[in-house]
């Protein structure tokens, strides 16, 4: 007989007489803390996390074991004498301090991160055991971090990069994280080369420099010689490398994972999170300028948009996909480096997610979030791709190196919303008290639990029943991973031409920086797999022969759901309109309370600029820029800060109010941003003196707040870009 059986049998045996049988250990449940939801569900965030909340409120000061102190001074041995050694308050104090820094993330060091909740939009038993899929409006508790990738955890948020998107969802089930981007594909296509995709992006070896930047020689000389980073790059260097906010970005699984129902059917799945905010995107110079003038827009306007209860909002999705498809539509779906078009398989709308609480503090939720793409529930399994084989371990293991030892699972943030049991035992920073002490399996003292959980028993975790592998030991690249070229032409060939000329804007810029012509020849040859017309464009600006068509490669398919730009936004909401006004003429400031009154109705907030802080004025011309605003509206009687350059020079030259020329900087950047603009009555002269003509696109010019007027701007902000002027 197998031992365990043995053993199993012997539990039988036991349960009848053995003295170890009490109450004890039926009774364990390390999670004292956690407050489980009587029918199952998982239990509020908020709630759980609120049993952590240090609130110092009308108390007085403690050392860290809990003595009342004061720390303002230190001790010392006469008034002038030196600091004893004895004085643990502060020893306490400074060494709290030199330890407040953990590592910072490898990559997607710099991260802003919100609560949320996500809603199921019916019984998806059909194709996943999944419990929080099982019925219509069950809610599951969420916390997403947004992130970029290269830069440090101080840089600025609107660097050109692909943008993390990590969601985990604490299920009455355990937590299930879906680590993506909001970029569906990736630059490798195993993981052995993570190190050196991330080695040649980061800033320089020597100098550090650049910081948060892909223009180097490194990052495309990589990308040149490696070329299925291809497609990602494409991607990256269209709308989606600079977009307008975390609101703004669509999410993606990027690895075909698998849903498994109860019997252990499965199906193949690509995860899209679809934003109901709408996609929209900085051009490169206003992104730039953000940058230096305010590092933080991106946590910003998700923290304002929640503090304002503008709840962004995603839908969950999945491109549902048999088995026996693997290799069926020309590409191998465990090549992370291929989307799936729409048209062939469409995305069916499992639920939607709304984010709707900012974290009580940033580094105890936002920092201390670890996500894995091993944390999955029963009803989700993984697939071969090696990429996400590799991810695998990685995330467990660089959760080791932030957090110093195994217990990180346990700090607040990660903790599973369920109770856990099972013989993981000690480790530094343990936080429960296992009253278990015979942490073995099988044993018999403890009745044998925990209790091994399977498919049938325990609803537990299963690998789906029909995997299988098999094949000779080998280090290559499968052959079925071989075209790398096709879907960044079928990206190409899908954006609107705006669009393209961004991305020939994006690779002119990024390329004018390498320094090695080698690398630039390199960057074009492999342009020009892509398409002939793209390698021109950018081999013209940096100095390299333009090379001939290469038709092996060509192909004339487009897909749809593509591009940053070309659709318009869902809504509206926290976008921000520049009223510039003159505290000269009261009614220039007035109009902003009328705009206000218009544009309530979809969530868009008028900042009313003028020279000095008055009533009804929000900002200074000293503090305001047009990369603040997503439109910008000239008043009636705001004229006169608007005269020809020089002029203005001369008007503002005897005030130090705001740099000359400001007020007609905000508009010309404005609307060479593409940003929507429009004057009243005779604040169209403005538009004059930066040499806007008033019948171009996105601008909107009227004598007075009127409906049609409104209408225009609204118009316009759902637009957002005009990219074509
Ligand atoms: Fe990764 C973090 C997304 C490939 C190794 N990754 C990280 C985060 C996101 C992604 C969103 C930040 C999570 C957070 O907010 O805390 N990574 C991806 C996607 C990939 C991908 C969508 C490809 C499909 N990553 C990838 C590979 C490796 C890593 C191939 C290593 C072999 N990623 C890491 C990491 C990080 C990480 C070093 C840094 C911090 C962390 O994990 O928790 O382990």
């Amino acid at each position: 007989m197998h031992l365990l059986a043995l053993a199993t049998g012997l539990v039988g045996i036991a349960n009848a007489a053995c003295p170890y049988m009490t109450g004890e250990t039926g009774d364990y449940n390390p999670h004292e803390l956690s407050r489980r939801a009587d029918d199952g569900a998982a239990g509020d965030t908020e709630e759980f996390l609120s049993q952590f909340y240090l609130n110092d409120k009308d108390a007085f000061m403690t050392s860290d074991v809990g003595g009342p102190i004061e720390d303002q001074n230190s001790l010392s041995a006469g008034e002038r004498g030196p600091t004893l050694l004895e004085d643990f308050i502060f020893r306490q104090k400074i060494q709290r301090f030199d330890h407040e820094r953990v590592p910072e993330r490898a990559v997607h060091a710099r991260g802003v991160g919100a609560h949320g909740v996500f809603t199921s939009y019916g019984d998806w038993s059909n194709i996943s055991a999944a419990s929080f899929l099982s019925k219509e409006n069950k809610e599951t508790p969420v916390f997403v971090r947004f992130s970029t990738v290269a830069g440090s955890r101080g840089s600025a948020d609107t660097a050109r990069d692909v943008h993390g998107f990590a969601t985990r969802f604490y299920t009455d089930e355990g937590n299930f994280d879906i680590v993506g981007n909001n970029i569906p594909v990736f630059f490798i296509q195993d993981a052995i080369l993570f190190p050196d995709l991330i080695h040649a992006v980061k800033p320089r070896g020597d100098n550090e420099i650049p910081q948060a930047a892909s223009a180097h020689d490194a990052a495309w000389d990589f990308f040149s010689q490696q070329p299925s980073a291809l497609h990602t790059l494409m991607w990256a260097m269209a709308g989606h490398g600079i977009p307008r906010s975390f609101r703004h970005v669509d999410g993606f699984g990027v690895h075909t994972f698998r849903l498994v129902t109860e019997s252990g059917k499965s199906k193949l799945v690509k995860f899209h999170w679809k934003g109901l905010q709408g996609k929209a995107s900085f051009v490169w110079e206003e992104a730039q300028q953000v940058s230096g003038k305010n590092a933080d827009f991106m946590r910003q306007d998700l923290w304002d948009a929640i503090e304002a209860g503008r709840y962004p909002e995603w839908e969950l999705g999945v491109q549902i996909m048999d088995e026996d498809d693997q290799l069926r539509f020309g590409f191998d779906l465990f090549d992370p480096t291929k989307i799936v078009p729409e048209e062939i398989v469409p995305v069916t709308k499992l639920g939607k997610m709304t984010l709707n609480r900012n974290p009580k503090n940033y580094f105890a939720e936002t920092e201390q979030v670890m996500f894995q793409p091993g944390h999955i529930v029963r009803g989700v399994d993984f697939t071969e791709d090696p990429l996400l084989q590799g991810r695998l371990f990685s995330y467990l293991d660089t959760q080791l190196n932030r957090h110093g030892g195994p217990n990180f699972e346990q700090i607040p943030i990660n903790r599973p919303r369920v109770p856990i049991h099972n013989n993981n035992r000690d480790g530094a920073g343990q936080m429960f008290i296992p009253l278990n002490k015979d942490a073995y399996t099988p044993n018999t003292p403890n009745n044998g639990s925990p209790k091994q959980a399977n498919q049938t028993t325990g609803k537990g975790f299963f690998t789906t029943p029909s995997r299988k592998t098999s094949g000779k030991l080998q280090r290559t690249v499968s052959s079925t991973f071989e075209d790398v070229w096709s879907q960044p032409r079928l990206f190409w060939n899908s954006l609107v031409e705006a669009e393209k000329q961004f991305v020939v804007d994006a690779m002119r810029f990024e390329n004018a920086n390498v320094v090695s012509s080698v690398v630039r020849q390199n960057v074009i040859i492999q342009l020009n797999r892509i398409s002939n017309d793209l390698a021109k464009r950018v081999a013209e600006a940096i100095g390299i022969e333009a090379p001939s068509p290469d038709p092996r490669f060509y192909h004339d398919n487009t897909t749809a759901h593509i591009g940053a730009f070309g659709q318009k936004l869902l809504k509206l909401e926290g976008l921000k309109v520049g009223l510039l006004a003159s505290v000269q003429n009261a009614s220039s400031i007035a109009q902003g309370s009328a705009l206000q009154a218009q544009l309530k109705d979809v969530g868009v907030d008028v900042v009313v600029v003028g020279e000095r802080m008055v009533d009804g004025v929000n900002q200074t011309y000293s503090a305001s820029d047009a990369v603040q605003f997503d439109a910008v509206v000239v008043a009636d009687g705001a004229e006169g800060l608007f005269s020809a350059r020089s002029a203005t020079e001369k008007q503002t030259k005897a005030s130090t109010l705001f740099p000359a020329g400001r007020p007609l900087d905000i508009l010309v950047d404005a609307f060479r941003f593409g940003k929507t603009v429009g004057a009243l009555g005779k604040g169209s002269s403005a538009l004059r003196s930066a040499q806007i003509a008033s019948d171009r696109d996105g601008v909107y010019v009227s004598k007075s707040v009127g409906e049609k007027f409104v209408k225009g701007i609204k118009e316009g902000l759902r637009t957002f870009k005009f990219l074509d002027r």
